[in-house]
């Protein structure tokens, strides 16, 4: 089976989405077996995103996902990882789907509702990060 790390980001939690969020990815099929609400420090959110640091935007993007409260997940189930980007949606909101969650409910790619494992690799790591107990 596997794991994929899904972050509830500062915008969503913010707006009140959390339960509504969370809640596609049961209804997917996934189940959650870790979760906390917690801020992520500056530290972990450059081992988070290590993949980016050459990225133009991988300020902003340390900025955005330390700039509040978050709800930090583990979901496990087969296929997880293409199961959970499936619901989230394409990473432009303006590109994604209706009825995914960054197609109903974000507009900007900065601000876009979710993040969730690109890989099974990913899932692992970034599950081991948030979640060293696991
Ligand atoms: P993903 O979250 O759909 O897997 P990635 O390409 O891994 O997308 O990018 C990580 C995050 O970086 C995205 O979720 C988005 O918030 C942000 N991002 C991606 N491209 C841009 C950009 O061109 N400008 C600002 N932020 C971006």
């Amino acid at each position: 089976m596997e794991k994929t790390l899904i972050l509830v980001k500062p915008d969503a939690f913010a707006r009140g989405l959390s339960g509504e969020i969370i809640a596609r990815f049961e209804r997917k099929g996934l189940k959650i077996i870790a979760a906390k609400h917690m801020t992520v420090t500056e530290d972990l959110a450059k081992q988070h995103y290590a993949e980016h640091t050459e990225r133009p935007f991988f300020g902003e993007l340390v900025s955005f996902i330390t700039s509040g409260p978050i709800i930090a997940l583990v979901f496990e189930g087969d296929n997880a990882i293409k199961a959970a980007r499936q619901v989230i949606g394409a990473t432009n909101p303006l590109e994604a789907t209706t009825g995914s969650i960054r197609g109903d409910f974000a507009i900007a790619v900065g601000t876009n509702m979710v993040h969730g494992s690109d890989s099974p690799e990913s899932g692992i790591r970034e599950a081991g990060l948030f979640f060293p107990e696991l």
